[in-house]
């Protein structure tokens, strides 16, 4: 395999605004940013005059189904006018400026790309949010950003109604919903009557675009904050390398719209190389759906987490011919050499997977044409240069174990988050030395591959979510049942791991039934905070293991349950 950047400048397929054919020079220092960068009008507009004039094939931008017999495909063209129409909804009715915070807690509907866009035209900073969220965590979400707009659907109203009146920044709350609702502005309504006259704003290339609330070991969940190049120019290479993406591809990335997955997979990779992003919204993931769905489809490339992947290796995959599957991907997760391994023996593809972080985007991948060794995360992927260092910031050797860390040579990479808003002391706790630490504990081998080893703190890593302790166990804590736990990572076969609370019972439930008090306290998480996180495994135990000072000593329980001496 040529090295990517020489066949970047090299490569006709590529959309190539000013900002892409300079990526190198920028990446290396040699010519700054340009000044201003917008992927809806220097991306997504570029492609819609190339539909007109015949340079991209006839397929959709965006494909969309949901299994009901609701289909949407938009080409580029259409996508800029109802994004434009989009545009004006969030700017006039509902009164939204540049640089302004939206909240979107939206399924995988159509609407969640459009305003998804028109936050890019209109510069109005989008904070994507699962349908998960909980009334608690939507609250913190909006407060700690100071949204001034929320976009959201009919399943998460009564959970915003319910916290709405805690929220003084908040200005405006538009429903995505064929029924109107009384206190909501209605996206349907205001879009059947907004124009389709609107002029992209020019953002700066360092100007924020969007934010992802992230979890850590401690404290809530950090606010990431991304900016239109590192989002808009940063995943160029991703797309074309890593997805392997031309014009005439079909992608199918799984990821829930809160994540950057989506980002990544369904919005800037695809779209910076004219793909087409399919969508199926199913009500809940089920396997034969999906199947269904790769035998009726004309996806060509397939993205999801390595846990859908062993869900699927569990059927009998020979009974499905795929209609155009080519290319499959995974990340999110570590995957198991075991499934990458069944999933070729059974359909003839190899499993391709990226690790990367909601921060940084796609660190190490096996690109296309690369030999893959199973069990690895294959090599550094421009821009990055990926090292193993140890605590005082020295690159160790090969084979060695270490933190997985990004060279910070100057100048900073641009594909990376800005900062986690209003936290520097968290910001700054990611560098050390020249580098930034991802969290993450790996190896590489004198080939230039990365293993992964595991997180360097409490964080879980359970089906691509990562989850983190301190909001289980916050949210434990609540039951009258609970007087302290201690959340970790268990193993599972078919999740990787899952999130195990060891729990210490106050008086009165110390001789209630175990499982029904299991069933009580995971239901109870899951309606404090987003149902991804519940504990799948409890143990009710009569102390927890601290330190000298009484910290919870998370580390010994999870190499207990890990089997780890
Ligand atoms: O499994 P259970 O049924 O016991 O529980 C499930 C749901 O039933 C339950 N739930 C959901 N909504 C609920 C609810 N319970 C009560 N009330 C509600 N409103 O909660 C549990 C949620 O678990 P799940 O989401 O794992 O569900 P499921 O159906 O098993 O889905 C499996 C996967 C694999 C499709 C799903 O886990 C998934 O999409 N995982 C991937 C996540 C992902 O995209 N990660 C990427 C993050 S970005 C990143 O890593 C950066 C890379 C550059």
């Amino acid at each position: 395999l040529a090295p990517p950047v020489r066949r970047l400048h090299a490569d006709p397929r590529l959309l190539a605004p000013l900002a892409l054919a300079d990526f190198e020079a920028i990446n290396r220092g040699e010519r700054p940013l340009p000044e201003s960068f917008n992927f809806a009008g220097d991306v997504l507009d570029q492609w819609s005059q190339k539909e007109q004039t015949g340079e991209r094939p006839a397929s959709p931008a965006l494909w969309w189904v949901n299994g009901k017999g609701g289909e949407v495909k938009w080409s580029f063209g259409e996508l800029g006018t109802l994004s434009r129409k989009a545009a004006n909804v969030l700017t006039q009715p509902c009164g939204l400026a540049r640089g302004d915070r939206v909240a979107v807690i939206l399924p995988r509907v159509p609407e969640w790309w459009l305003v998804n866009v028109a936050c890019m035209r209109t510069g109005l900073v989008f904070m994507p949010g699962t349908t998960q969220l909980t009334a608690k965590d939507i609250l913190y979400r909006l407060r700690a950003s100071k949204a001034k707009g929320l976009v959201a659907s009919e399943e998460v109203a009564p959970a915003v109604e319910s916290i709405v009146s805690e929220c003084p920044d908040l200005r405006t709350k538009l429903l995505v919903s064929p029924r109107s609702r009384p206190g909501w502005l209605s996206f349907q309504e205001l879009f059947q009557c907004a124009s389709a006259e609107h002029s992209c704003v020019e953002t700066g290339s360092r100007e924020p675009a969007a934010i992802y609330f992230t979890s850590g070991t401690s404290g809530s969940p950090k606010m990431a904050q991304h900016s239109h190049s590192s989002l808009g120019i940063g995943y160029t290479l991703c797309g074309r390398y890593w997805l392997d993406l031309e014009s005439s591809d079909t992608i199918w990335n799984m990821s829930d719209t809160g994540w950057i997955k989506a980002a990544i997979g369904s919005v800037f990779s695809p779209w910076l190389q004219g793909a087409c992003v399919f969508v199926h919204q199913m009500a809940q993931f089920d396997t034969d759906t999906f199947l269904d769905t790769l035998t009726t489809y004309p996806i060509t490339t397939l993205c999801c987490a390595p846990t859908v992947y062993r869900m699927l290796v569990q059927k009998d995959l020979k009974r499905y011919k795929f209609l155009k599957l080519r290319h499959c991907l995974t990340g999110g997760e570590p995957l198991n050499a075991e499934v990458r391994e069944q999933w070729k023996r059974q359909t003839g593809l190899d499993l391709h997977e990226g690790y990367g972080q909601t921060e940084v985007g796609i660190i190490c991948a096996n690109l296309k044409g690369q030999e893959i060794k199973p069990g690895s995360m294959g090599k550094g992927v421009l821009p990055y240069d990926v090292q193993i260092i140890d605590e005082n910031g020295n690159i160790l050797p090969t084979g060695q174990e270490g933190d997985i860390a990004l060279a910070l040579k100057p100048p900073r990479p641009f594909s990376f988050f800005s900062e986690y808003v209003d936290n520097p002391g968290k910001t700054a706790a990611t560098i050390r030395g020249n580098f930034y630490v991802t969290g993450d504990r790996g190896v590489m081998d004198s080939d230039g591959y990365f293993w992964f080893v595991g997180r360097a703190d409490d964080v879980i890593i359970s089906s691509g979510y990562r989850i983190g302790p301190f909001e289980v166990e916050s949210a434990l804590i609540e039951h009258p049942a609970v007087v302290e736990s201690a959340v970790v990572s268990s193993p599972d076969p078919i999740r990787g791991e899952v999130v195990k609370a060891f729990v210490v019972l106050s008086v009165p439930f110390k001789s209630s039934d175990p499982e029904k008090l299991t069933l009580e306290l995971q239901e109870h998480v899951k309606k404090i905070t987003a149902p991804y996180k519940y504990p799948r495994k409890v143990e009710f135990v009569e102390q927890l293991p601290k330190t000298i000072t009484g910290k919870i000593k998370r580390n010994v329980l999870r190499d207990q349950e890990w089997g780890r001496t």
